[in-house]
């Protein structure tokens, strides 16, 4: 049979259900990552399990996000973090190794496997030709149990490329020219394979950032052939022995497809405040610049850092601008410094800060009032920088370094005139030094988890009941994110294993009061417009809300993970059938939805609802998965109960 190279690893890892788009398929899951902001509850959720080690190939914890150790907290769930890994066999990569994305390529990625990250840029193993999906913390927890990971089987979006990408204009764009073809949305339900003769001029770091913001399109994952690019990269992390080569079958047939000339895209940059509004540079240069950041969660590579070291060699930041680099691996740092491009940045002012997330999550690097903040980042939602009304664009590193330099918004074209391009070698070997993982071995499996003051246990949620009144709590429009539902930053991210304090934050830049007005309501009801919930994987988007008292979120069109999510916790993933009814409800009205469990028990996709006199109807679009864990008031009750039994 001829197939697709997603076809072909779906196939391979296949445990249930068949390859047709829309249905639902359960997969083998070979690697699973966390992240410290979704691992701590992640691992609550694991031991909730009861298991006494993963089961999953490779299990690995990554501490690259709550970083600032403003009080205990952080350093409490580290602690909890590094003994949990230690007594249920998950590799531990220490504060400061670098980001999850970053460091699992360099250390564990592999062609043809699958990872499953409680992070949604976990698509960014595309670099390595693995399919990484993106998932709440607790379908990681089962996946780290042994359990497939069930979702609806994507479409395929083949993506052809030809040509290479002129001077000046890199990786960054080739996914910001995505993202201006197809917005926000325009991934939702597909895998997006790129293949063609332009494939093999991009790099695997190159491929990383494509797939990693890959997730910004709403794409379920991105792919790339593994070839001599692959093998190369692989060999130079000493680990060529794990590469094979993979493609599509020659002839294979894609259900959607798109060409791009890469010979013809040009700089680009997303504005605020959505990773999908873009524009070319030239059309927002002279905006007076007073921050870059390069690094982070995308673009944090070797070749990322180093052209723009090659860049401001020499010459010095502009004096309004405050020049930042994260890098993404405490690897890549040490490969800059030894390829001379730690010193060229220090001496152009920059600030280089520890290997993580970082302002990416709002964990400092916040941009004063009105100031203008260039980013090589993946996402600019409102607010996510942690300043009120930021104004923070997305851009390539060869673009935030030309603001750098010249104080405003510049077309990195604009350098060549004064100096050539530096285009970036990859090392044939990186220095390697892996002592900041701590792999699992029997010795430490008899550790014992350290459980600080900051880690609560989970909250308890009682089985859907035959039927709801609720309270319409807030009513959004489309494309709201994750970064609206449950904000993230310094102050938040510590409470990510604290329920209770971290859902005073639930909707917090819409009403501050939210949460203490949502309580109030008893039992509630949230409505939004399209691609609600887009963007993170935190599941606390959902677990907070429902522990709030919201049942039902009845949207327009819902992001895939955040939708699983709600299954996750209990809450009802509702649609509306006729979208003119969302005009029609108010704050404040009460929908009265009745014999409910009746109905998801009888498998019904139509589900009535009553406001005051007039019947609407909405749809449920879950698998019998889904369903049953809905029934029991979430997963982790289905579980449990079914364990018992
Ligand atoms: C993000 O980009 O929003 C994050 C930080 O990577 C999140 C993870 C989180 O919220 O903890 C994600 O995308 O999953």
């Amino acid at each position: 049979m001829i197939q697709n190279l997603t076809q072909k690893i779906l196939a391979a890892h296949l445990v249930e259900g068949k390859l047709e788009p829309g249905t639902e398929i359960g997969i083998r899951i070979d690697h699973t990552l966390l992240q410290d902001a979704t691992g701590t509850m992640a691992m609550l959720e694991f031991e909730a399990l009861g298991l006494p080690k993963v089961k999953a190939g490779l299990a690995a914890q990554y501490v690259d996000h709550n970083l600032l150790e403003t009080d205990n907290k952080n350093a409490d769930d580290h602690k909890y973090l590094q003994t949990a890994c230690a007594r249920y066999g998950l590799h531990f990569s220490r504060p400061g190794n670098g980001v999850s994305h970053q460091v699992h390529m360099e250390r564990f990625g592999r062609p043809g496997f699958t990872l499953l990250g409680a992070d949604s840029h976990s698509t960014g193993a595309a670099g390595v030709s693995m399919l990484g999906i993106g998932a709440g913390g607790l379908d990681v927890a089962l996946a780290m149990a042994g359990y497939p990971y069930y979702l609806p089987c994507p479409k395929v979006f083949g993506v052809k490329l030809v040509g290479q990408l002129p001077d000046w204009v890199s990786a960054k764009d080739v996914i910001l020219e995505m993202l201006r073809r197809y917005d926000v949305k325009g991934g939702l339900g597909k895998i997006i394979e790129y293949y063609g003769p332009g494939v093999a001029t991009l790099s695997a770091t190159d491929r990383e950032t494509i797939g990693n913001m890959g997730a910004e399109l709403g794409a379920t994952t991105t792919l790339f052939p593994s070839d001599e690019r692959t093998r190369r990269y692989l060999e130079s992390q000493g680990r060529v022995d794990v590469w094979v080569e993979l493609a599509a079958d020659p002839g294979c047939s894609y259900d959607e497809h798109a060409e791009i000339d890469l010979t013809k895209v040009e700089p680009l940059i997303a504005c605020p405040t959505s990773p999908g509004n873009v524009k070319r540079v030239q059309e927002v240069a002279g905006i007076k610049v007073d921050q870059t950041i390069t690094g982070s969660s995308v673009n944090s590579s070797f070749r990322d850092l180093l052209v723009v070291a090659r860049i401001v060699k020499g010459r010095h930041s502009h004096p309004d601008v405050s020049f930042h680099i994260n890098p993404g691996s405490r690897q890549v740092l040490e490969n800059i410094a030894d390829a001379g491009g730690v010193m060229d940045l220090l001496l152009a002012g920059a600030r280089i800060h520890q290997s993580g997330c970082l302002g990416c999550i709002g964990m400092g690097q916040a941009p004063g009032t009105g100031q203008v903040s260039l980013r090589t980042f993946p996402r600019n939602f409102p607010g996510r920088s942690g300043t009120k009304d930021d104004q923070v664009y997305l851009c390539s590193p060869e673009t935030a370094a030309a603001a750098t330099l010249k104080g405003v918004i510049t077309d990195p074209r604009e350098l060549g005139k004064e100096m050539d391009y530096p285009r970036i070698v990859d090392p044939e070997k990186y220095l390697v030094d892996e002592s900041s993982i701590i792999f699992p071995s029997p010795e430490l499996a008899t550790t014992e988890v350290v459980r600080g003051p900051n880690i609560k246990p989970l909250p308890h949620f009682e089985p859907l009941p035959e039927s709801l009144s609720l309270k319409v709590a807030i009513k959004v429009g489309d494309n709201v994110s994750t970064d609206t539902i449950m904000p993230a930053g310094n102050k938040v991210l510590p409470l990510r294993s604290n329920i209770d304090a971290i859902s005073e934050f639930v909707f917090y830049q819409l009403n501050p009061d939210f949460h203490r007005e949502c309580r109030a309501l008893g039992d509630a009801i949230v409505i939004g417009g399209d691609n609600y919930g887009q963007g993170s994987s935190r599941e606390h988007a959902a677990l907070a809300p429902r522990y709030l008292g919201v049942r039902i979120k009845l949207v327009k069109s819902f992001a895939r993970i955040h939708k699983a999510n709600l299954c996750n916790f209990g809450i009802l993933p509702l649609t509306f059938k006729d979208g003119r009814d969302y005009d029609t409800i108010q704050p404040g009205d009460v929908l009265d939805f009745s014999e409910l469990r009746q109905l998801l028990k009888a498998g019904a996709v139509e589900i009535p609802l009553r406001i005051g006199k007039r019947v609407i109807t909405a749809l449920l679009d879950v698998s019998d998965h889904q369903r049953r864990h809905l029934l029991a008031g979430g997963t982790l009750n289905f579980i449990r109960n079914s364990l018992a039994r």
